[in-house]
Formats: C-alpha cells, structure tokens, sequence
C-alpha cells in the first residue's frame, strides 16, 4: 500500500478483504511486528499505485484487550492498513466455517459437507449468522473511515454480505465487489441454504467482478433461475436498480519480476540452484497447500511419468514449494501428511543415494528466491482441480524470458483462459494425461517453446495488475454516473 514517487493520487480507495496484507505478531503488551503475508490477492494489489489505497481487514490475531487493539492500530496506520477485530468465537464460526468449509469448497465444486444432516443445518445455520454478524463489523470500520467520493472495493466470497451492509448505512457509496475465485454454474450455488439472500446482497453492489466470462455468466444464471431476475447484456435487474457484471481478469505487477531477475541476490540464487540441480531439467510446482491446487494428482502424474519415461529418471527434478495455509482445519492438516506419504513412497521408489525425484519444502519463499526459481525451471507444473486466475503461472512466464520454459495448465483455471495458447492444457483428475504432457513438454523443440513463450509473454506484461484496478474502478465509477443518469431520466 506504499507509495515510492510522487505523482498525485488519482482517487481515495477502500479496498476491503478478509484479511489485511500483513500478519501482525505480538512482541509485547503494546509492541507487534507486522510482515508481508503471501497470497494472490496480496501480490495483485501489491502492483496497485494510482490510488491512494487504504486496506481494511482482519489483520488475523485475536487481540482481546484495548491496549493490544490500540497498539495495533497504530502500527497498521503507518502501513495503511485498518484493522478489524474479530473474537476468536467469530473466527471460529465465520472464517473457519462459513468461509472455508463451506463456501470455498463449494465454490471450487468440492460440495457442502457431508456430516450427518441434522447437525451440519445447525451449524450452518449459527455459522451463517456469524458470516453476517463479522460482515457486519467490517461495515462498520468502512462507514468509520468512509470520506464522501470514496470507492469502495470489497474483495471475495468472505464478504458476500458487505455490499448491503454498506448501501444500508449509505446508498451514495459507490461499491464494487470482486470474486477472487470460481462463481460455480448456477445448479451448484443452487445448493447453498442461503443461496437467495447472498445473491441479493452481493447485487446491492454497484459493479460485481469475476476472472472470467464464464464466471459472470454462472453469476447473472444464478440470478436469473434462483432469484426469479431478468438479466440483460449490462448485468441484472431488481425492480429497476440494475447491478452491472462484467468480467475484470486479473493480473501481476509484471515489472517487479523483470526487474528483480537482474538484482544480485536474484542471480546469486540462480547460480546456486543451477549448480545444485547440474545436469537434470527442473519442473516446478508453487502453491498454497490448498485441496484446490490438486498436489497430489500432480506429484501422481510425476510418478507415472517416471514410471513410464526410466531414462529420464536421473535427468529431471520436480520442485515442489507448497505454503501451509488454513493449518487449524483438520482436511488441510489431513492434505498436509497426504502429500508427505506420497512424496516419500515415490523418493523412496526412485531415488538414489545422491539424488531424490522430488524436492517438497512445505514454506514460503522469500520474493528473490521464487524469482530465481521461476528463472531456472524449464516446466511449471499448474494443476488446480479448480482456480479463480492462478497467479502462479503468470509469475513463471514473467520471469521465463530467457529460458522459454514450458507452462502445464490446468484447464480448470481461470488461467487457461487467457494463456492457454501458449501453455499446454491438461485435465489435472486425468493422470496419465498429465504424465504425457510433462514428457511432450520436457522434448519441446526450442521453435516451439519460443512461439508459446512469446504469446504468453505479451498477454502477462500487457495485462497487469495494476490495469486490472484501473479498469474495475474506472468501471465503477462509471456505472454509477450512468446509474445516476438514468434515474433522472
Ligand atoms: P491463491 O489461491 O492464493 O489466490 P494464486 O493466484 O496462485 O492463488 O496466488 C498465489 C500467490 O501466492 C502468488 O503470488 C505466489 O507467488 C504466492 N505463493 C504461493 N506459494 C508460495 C510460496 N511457497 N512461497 C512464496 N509465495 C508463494 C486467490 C485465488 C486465485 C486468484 C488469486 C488472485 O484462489 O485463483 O488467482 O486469488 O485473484
């Protein structure tokens, strides 16, 4: 949310999400220490600069007492950021259950739970009141700090609620909504016990943003079949408000990769991981260990891969770097010694006494060092089950300008829509598919790699993060002059 130059600010933006930019860790009764957390939404808007952005979220503590809150505030403000405060009983029922078990999953088509039917409506019916309860507070602390001419972007499916919230303290905001992940067809979101009265909220919103078309469309057909609403080119109509839906895909700041492959530290890390993987083609896998990123099923593919391909046994070397998110939740710590079990069988299966098939660091990378990683691959290994965008896989292209690497995609990520000329597009459930890609992706000749590299190439650096805000707020503000217009009218 810095800013380095000193050009003017274009307009004041309130963007809201979840969670704040940075994890705060207490040092002391009013001393906390704030760092940078890891993220596709954190790393989007990292390359957001025209605006002078304030960040309200949840900075993901729990600070009970008002030293603690004041402290933290303070220290929030020197980095603009506006913390919400939610008790551990809210996280628990909000965050923990109504966001991530059950509409993440649902929004990925992984389902509502299936535990025993009486106590799953139960507490989905407590964890719905806290998922609006908690919307509520967000509202709250945006009124607080709302100054009249302000935007306002809400972020994602934990805020499903805020745009009413918000349009009832105020009905000149001006509100967008962004979905970070896959809107499902409509038949899915059908599912949800309280389809009808999220749908509403999220229309109190000015403009409603998706990656994609095909996510927008799933959004207007849920409306349109659940809700009984007409849906027009421009988006959805109740009772003459129309709601505008378009799709706003999502970029990186594309810069900031180029220019760091040509820093020392960057270089350093280059030299170092080229001498330590010598003579063997690097393939590489970057996600949140997340049920969504579909890990297994790609470390699965791998295996086949050696299984079927035994000369490349010694020469290739997949690199697995998966950052723990969500570690309270049992499925997440159930993923977690999942992918170990099945990383160790196939080391155990091919390794040698000087050398293993698979490198999985269960971390997060520092900034230099995924760069000089993305760097030396030669096959990015994308494979999401289900993916809003996928910024993994623009981050690889931006920094593959010399090397040319190859790009597997899911095609089930938002991604495929926009690099799938350039990458090759597989079926992360079909494994042996998977398998054959890596082997026609580790013999590609360099003719072809260039021509892929190429498109890609120009779609990452010319869609950027920063014109992907530009557009959504231009959007925004836009719609409701043209709203205004045809009131009067
Ligand atoms: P995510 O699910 O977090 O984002 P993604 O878009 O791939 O997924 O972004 C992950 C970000 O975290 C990237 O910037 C990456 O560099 C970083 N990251 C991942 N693993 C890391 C590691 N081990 N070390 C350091 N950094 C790491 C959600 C949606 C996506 C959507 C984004 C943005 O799920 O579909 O693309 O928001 O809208």
């Amino acid at each position: 949310c810095e800013r380095q130059d000193e050009k003017p600010f274009r307009q004041r933006l309130l963007v809201v999400a979840n969670r704040l930019p940075v994890s705060a860790v207490r040092r002391g009764e009013d001393s906390w220490s704030l760092e940078i957390s890891a993220g596709g939404l954190v790393s989007a808007l990292l390359g957001v600069k025209e605006f002078e952005a304030r960040w309200i979220g949840w900075a993901g503590v729990n600070v009970p007492d008002e030293v603690g809150q004041k402290a933290l505030t303070k220290a929030l403000a020197e980095k603009r950021c506006i913390p919400v405060f939610l008790d551990e009983e809210i996280v628990h029922q909000y965050y923990n259950g109504y966001c991530n078990n059950i509409l993440w999953p649902l929004f990925h088509y992984l389902g509502l739970p299936q535990e025993d039917r009486l106590a799953t409506t139960r507490s989905f019916q407590s964890q719905f009141a806290a998922y609006k309860k908690a919307n509520q507070m967000f509202a709250d602390v945006v009124n607080k700090h709302y100054e009249e001419g302000d935007v306002v972007w809400c972020h994602d499916y934990h805020l499903m609620f805020l745009p009413k919230c918000l349009k009832e303290y105020n009905s000149e905001m001006k509100v967008g909504w962004f979905l970070h992940t896959p809107f499902p067809s409509s038949e899915i979101h059908r599912t949800l016990p309280s389809r009808s009265e999220l749908l509403h909220s999220v229309l109190a919103a000015d403009l409603v943003g998706f990656h994609t078309y095909d996510y927008a469309r799933h959004f207007v057909s849920a409306c349109t079949r659940i809700l009984g609403l007409e849906g027009t080119p421009e988006g959805v109509e109740d009772q003459g408000k129309l709601t505008r839906v378009a799709a706003f895909p999502i970029g990186i700041d594309s810069d900031r990769f180029i220019r760091a492959l040509e820093t020392p530290p960057v270089q350093g890390h280059m030299r170092d991981l080229t001498e330590r993987f010598k003579g063997r083609k690097i393939m590489l896998g970057v996600d949140r260990l997340d049920m969504i990123k579909g890990i297994p099923q790609k470390i699965l593919a791998f295996e086949k891969f050696l299984e079927e391909n035994p000369t490349w046994r010694d020469k290739v070397v997949l690199l697995q770097i998966a950052v723990p998110t969500r570690t309270d939740v049992p499925e997440y710590q159930k993923l977690t010694s999942q992918v170990h079990e099945i990383v160790g069988r196939i080391n155990g299966r091919f390794g040698t006494l000087s050398a293993v098939p698979i490198h999985h660091l269960d971390r997060s990378l520092d900034f230099q060092a995924l760069c000089a990683l993305y760097a030396i691959t030669d096959v990015a290994l994308v494979t999401s089950l289900r993916d809003g965008m996928n910024l993994v896989s623009y981050e690889f292209v931006a920094c593959q300008d010399a090397k040319k690497g190859v790009l597997i995609l899911s095609e089930f990520a938002g991604a495929a829509q926009s690099l799938g000329a350039g990458a090759i597009l597989v079926n992360p459930w079909n494994i042996t598919e998977v398998a054959t890609s890596i082997a026609q992706a580790l013999n590609m000749p360099p003719d072809e790699r260039e021509k892929r590299h190429k498109h890609n190439f120009a779609h990452v650096t010319s869609h950027t993060a920063q014109e992907w805000a530009e557009t959504f707020v231009s959007e925004l503000n836009d719609t409701v002059v043209e709203a205004k217009i045809r009131t009067r009218q």
